[in-house]
Order: structure tokens, then C-alpha cells, then sequence
């Protein structure tokens, strides 16, 4: 995809940062699509005759980060299907649990926007990603806690039925982060490519901040 067709913001955020809350309601104001990495995982691991189901759910369990290859093709794939404006190439999947994402059509002339959520959690996944499928515009991150977050995340384990909202999974969840996700924020960083948002506010007060920013950003 070129830049010139599509704009891509990736949303990086500590697990349990409002991510996907913060996306969705972004997509309702401003026609953006939210493909959450994590989401297609999901979606992926419960697809019967998926080759890679195992090797997904052991890897979310355990807060590892799945092999790329499979991620970047998952998504890619979503981002074709959402531009798309034949209803047939669309409508292929008929799993309950694939996001809403591949209903979303954008007509050709006008430019797709992107939210990818969740990705790239890995440095060189960022760098796979924006020379193979496409460069995004900038990143918005959302900063919190690591106290507040596993509030959230143990609050929503309650009901959630995600296999990682348990203490445990939590745990290795924010290793991966701290280890492996925060080099690319700082990697982006440095590059004077973040929009840093802080997220232990309500939802409310998280989406009017990032507003203002994407107003200043996009002109939105
Ligand atoms: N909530 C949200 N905002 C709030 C606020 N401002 N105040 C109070 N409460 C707030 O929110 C989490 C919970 O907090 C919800 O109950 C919400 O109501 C509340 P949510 O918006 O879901 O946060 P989000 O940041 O999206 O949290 P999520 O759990 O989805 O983050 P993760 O990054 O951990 O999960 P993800 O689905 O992205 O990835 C899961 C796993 O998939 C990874 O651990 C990894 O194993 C694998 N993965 C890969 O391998 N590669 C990838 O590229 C992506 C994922
Ligand atoms: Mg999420």
C-alpha cells in the first residue's frame, strides 16, 4: 500500500492501556478501521482449520509475541478486505468472532485510514511492516500505569473470557512490554513520531485528548 492511498497511525499502549476502547471510539467520529492485531489473533486461533491455532493461543497465554509472518499476513489481508468494494471478497469469513473490521468498505476514491492496534509490539515488526505493507503517518501512544492497568485488565478478566486476563498472563504481558514493545515506542520516539497520550484519565477524557491531537495532526 502507498502512503499516498492509505494513512496508517499505529496505537501502542501497554496491555490495558484503552487501546481498543479509544479505537472504536475513534472509528465512530471519523471513519477510521480498527484492525487490533490481537483481535485477528484471536479471530485466527478460532478458526477451526487454522494451522497456526495452537501455536496462538499458547503464545497469547503466555504474553509472547507471535512470530511475525503470521501478524503481518493477518493484517494485511484485513486491510485488503476492508478496501475492497466487492461484497464477495468481503464477506468470505463467516467466523461470530472476527471484528467487525471486514464490513467497514471504504469506495476506492477515498483514502482508507487505518488504525493497527496493538502492532508493531516488536522492532523489527516495525520495520517489516513499514517497508513491506506500509509506512505509517505517526503512532499514538497511550501511556499508563502498570498498577492501573492491571486494575483494568483484572476488572474486565472477570467476564472478558480472554485466556490472558489472569494474573499470570498479566505479569508476562507487561515483561513483553517493558522488554520487547517500549524499544519501538522509544525507536518512534527518536524519530519525533509519537503522540504521547496519557490514558489513566476516564475514556472520556483519553478521547477528548487524542481528538485534540489528531486535530493538530490530520486537521480531523
Ligand atoms: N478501560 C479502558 N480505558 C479505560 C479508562 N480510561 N479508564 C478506566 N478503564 C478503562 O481496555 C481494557 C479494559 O480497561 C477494558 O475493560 C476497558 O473498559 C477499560 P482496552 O481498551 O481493551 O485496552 P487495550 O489497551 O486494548 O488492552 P488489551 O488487553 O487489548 O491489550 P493487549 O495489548 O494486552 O492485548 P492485544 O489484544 O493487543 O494482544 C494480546 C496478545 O496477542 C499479546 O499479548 C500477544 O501475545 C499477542 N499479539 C502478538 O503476538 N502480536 C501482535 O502484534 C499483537 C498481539
Ligand atoms: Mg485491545
Amino acid at each position: 500500500f502507498s502512503a499516498s492511498d492509505v494513512t496508517v497511525l499505529f496505537v501502542l499502549g501497554g496491555p490495558g492501556a484503552g487501546k481498543g476502547t479509544q479505537c472504536e471510539r475513534l472509528v465512530a467520529e471519523y471513519g477510521f478501521t480498527h484492525l487490533s492485531a490481537g483481535d485477528l489473533l484471536r479471530a485466527e486461533q478460532a478458526r477451526p482449520d487454522s494451522q497456526y491455532g495452537d501455536l496462538i493461543k499458547e503464545y497469547i497465554r503466555d504474553g509472547k509475541i507471535v512470530p511475525m509472518e503470521v501478524t503481518i499476513a493477518l493484517l494485511e489481508n484485513a486491510m485488503r478486505a476492508s478496501m475492497s468494494t466487492n461484497p464477495d471478497a468481503i464477506h468470505t469469513d463467516t467466523n461470530p468472532n472476527t471484528p467487525a473490521t471486514t464490513t467497514t468498505q471504504t469506495p476506492q476514491n477515498k483514502k482508507s485510514k487505518f488504525l493497527i492496534d496493538g502492532f508493531p509490539r516488536k522492532y523489527d515488526q516495525a520495520l517489516k511492516f513499514e517497508s513491506a505493507v506500509c509506512e505509517a503517518k505517526f503512532v499514538l501512544f497511550y501511556d499508563c500505569p502498570e498498577a492501573e492497568m492491571e486494575r483494568r485488565l483484572l476488572e474486565r478478566g472477570k467476564t472478558s473470557g480472554r485466556e490472558d486476563d489472569n494474573a499470570d498472563s498479566i505479569r508476562k504481558r507487561f515483561r513483553t512490554f517493558v522488554d520487547t514493545s517500549m524499544p519501538v515506542v522509544e525507536y518512534y520516539e527518536k524519530q519525533d513520531r509519537v503522540v504521547k497520550i496519557d490514558a489513566t484519565p476516564p475514556p472520556e477524557e483519553v478521547y477528548r485528548r487524542t481528538q485534540a491531537e489528531l486535530v493538530k495532526r490530520l486537521g480531523e
